[in-house]
């Protein structure tokens, strides 16, 4: 196994027209959950990925299931629930920006603890993907994504970790402290440049950057939408320009450049190769609406890189 995952699936409802959900007449169905999204740009790219997660034996628990299938992520560590509810949410967008309503308290995955952590498929993975998100839903998702951090660690797997800090899961204190903690125990950090400002109170992009790489890991990849990516590879720091595109939609950009760094990783690639194939991964994800149908494939990514004007 390449990258293996954990955290919560959710399915996704936009509405249409650009309507506020008091007025929505249509939503367009898709998928999310941010280590799903992941797992999914990984797969996409070439990579081998398993989720450790729990969903509901409901309909969308079952429409998730056969997303996973179909794109080749492994549900060997995917718990089914009797009776349980798979978490939802709600995209509304008016011009200038989306919001999330989550439906996902009591969720399934909210009932992950250390013992859904399978210790040897951890062991075994090359990487294993965990997010603020995992560690906001409820005490035992939060304990069961230290105790996979903790156990991947011993085992030389290595561990991204992106913040993905959603001020309506958890209060900034919590999520802080939660953070500071979490980025000591990864090697790759993939915070975003706003989360990264909330979190560390610092303004400039450099300063939200060191504050990272003074907690420990070998990369931090801080990703700045339209501007780039500065990127800290042990010590060096370098910035990755932007891959020009105009966004429709970014729901789920930063989760297809954190599947698409990770997976070219384990492959071998520089980080900073890998940064410049991840941006391409995240601005094309731009280019549709949801977080899942338009991240790109491999040979997207590596036609769009080859017409790149700056790379
Ligand atoms: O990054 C996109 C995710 O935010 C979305 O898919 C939903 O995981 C989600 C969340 O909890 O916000």
């Amino acid at each position: 196994m390449d990258i293996l995952a954990l955290g919560e699936p959710l399915l996704e409802f936009t509405a249409g027209d650009d309507r506020p959900l008091e007025a929505a007449r249509t939503f367009a169905v898709g998928y999310g959950g941010d280590t799903s999204n992941v797992l999914i740009s990984a797969s996409r790219c070439g990579a081998a990925t398993g989720y450790i997660t729990r969903i509901g034996d409901d309909g969308f628990g079952t429409a998730l299931l056969r997303l996973w299938q179909a794109e080749g992520v492994d549900t060997a560590h995917v718990v089914r629930e009797p009776g349980g509810r798979t978490g939802i949410y709600f995209i509304s967008r008016d011009a200038a920006h989306s919001s999330f309503t989550y439906y996902r308290a009591g969720s399934p995955a909210s009932r992950l603890s250390p013992a859904d952590v399978p210790g040897e498929a951890v062991a075994r993975a090359r990487a294993l993907h965990v997010s603020g998100i995992t560690q906001a839903i409820s005490v035992s998702a939060c304990d069961a994504a230290f105790h996979a951090m903790r156990l991947a660690r011993r085992h030389q797997t290595l561990v991204s970790y992106d913040p993905n800090y959603r001020p309506a899961l958890w209060p900034l204190e919590r999520a802080r402290a939660v953070v500071a903690r979490s980025v000591e125990l990864c090697d790759v950090a993939l915070p975003n440049v706003e989360e990264g400002r909330q979190l560390t109170e610092l303004d400039d992009p450099e300063a939200v950057l060191a504050w990272f790489a003074a907690r420990g890991p070998r990369i931090v990849a801080l990703k700045m939408g339209d501007r780039g990516v500065l990127l800290w590879d042990d010590g060096r720091v370098s910035e990755i320009p932007p891959h020009p595109v105009v966004p429709v939609d970014s729901t789920g950009a930063g989760d297809a450049f954190d599947g698409a760094f990770v997976a070219r990783l384990v492959q071998g690639d520089t980080p900073s190769d890998a940064a410049r194939y991840a941006a391409v991964a995240g601005a094309l994800t731009t280019q549709g609406d949801g977080a899942v149908h338009p991240i790109p494939r491999d040979a997207a990514i590596r036609s769009a890189l080859r017409k790149d004007p700056i790379t």
